[in-house]
């Protein structure tokens, strides 16, 4: 815990929301984020607070159709990636998930790209049926889906807080990330890293 940071105690009300850490946006992946494979360990630091605190915790995916309209073959944007059942789409393979993790998949229509957790998904009953009024999101990628599932989050009313030190941003423009950084936290999110969590003792 650095000085100048408030700890954060988990509380009942707390979720952790994982955001498409899958191979496709991971060293060499079809669409691969600089550096992103560094999150792994971060978010194995989150997830393991969040089970010692008995704690929900949620992790989307990117789960398009082969033929999705945001791959290039079609004329989007992407190259095609993180195909629903392909290897691409796995979760990173060092990432530990819990065993009753909540799975969101999401932009499973091809006619329709989908940046947010929330767009088109069973995301936010799910989460008002167990309480969550705070989350905890951090992933990939900083300039896409977590910019987009937390500006949702936030217009959905929950308390959102950024794990600045677990996500990392495609940039296909030089400062997309930082510039989606400075939004979130401009709409009202708050941004932690793993030393302000005070849950877990050795
Ligand atoms: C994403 C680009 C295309 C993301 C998904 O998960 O941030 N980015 N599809
Ligand atoms: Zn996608």
């Amino acid at each position: 815990m650095s000085s100048h940071t408030h700890p954060i105690s988990l509380q009942v009300g707390d979720a952790l929301l994982i955001v498409d850490v899958q191979s496709d946006f991971l060293a060499g992946g079809s669409l691969a984020a600089p550096q992103s494979d560094e999150v792994i360990p971060v978010l194995n630091g989150y997830l393991a607070a969040f089970q010692q605190a008995g704690l929900p915790v949620l992790a989307t995916r990117d789960w398009h159709p082969s033929d999705h309209c945001s791959f290039r073959p079609q004329g989007g944007p992407w190259p095609p990636h993180c195909v629903a059942g392909s290897a691409g789409a796995n979760f990173a393979s060092g990432l530990k998930l819990p065993v009753d993790v909540i799975v969101i998949s999401k932009a499973t229509d091809r006619q329709r790209d989908a940046y947010s957790g929330f767009e088109d998904t069973e995301l936010d009953p799910l989460l008002r049926k167990a309480g969550v009024s705070r989350l905890f999101i951090g992933g990939l990628a900083t300039d896409y889906c977590v910019l987009h599932t937390v500006r949702d989050a936030l217009k959905l009313g929950y308390q959102t807080l950024l794990l600045q030190d677990a996500v990392r941003a495609v940039d296909v423009q030089p400062g997309d990330g930082e510039r989606a950084v400075a939004d979130m936290l401009k709409q009202g999110a708050r941004a932690v890293t793993l030393n302000h969590i005070g849950a877990i003792s050795p």
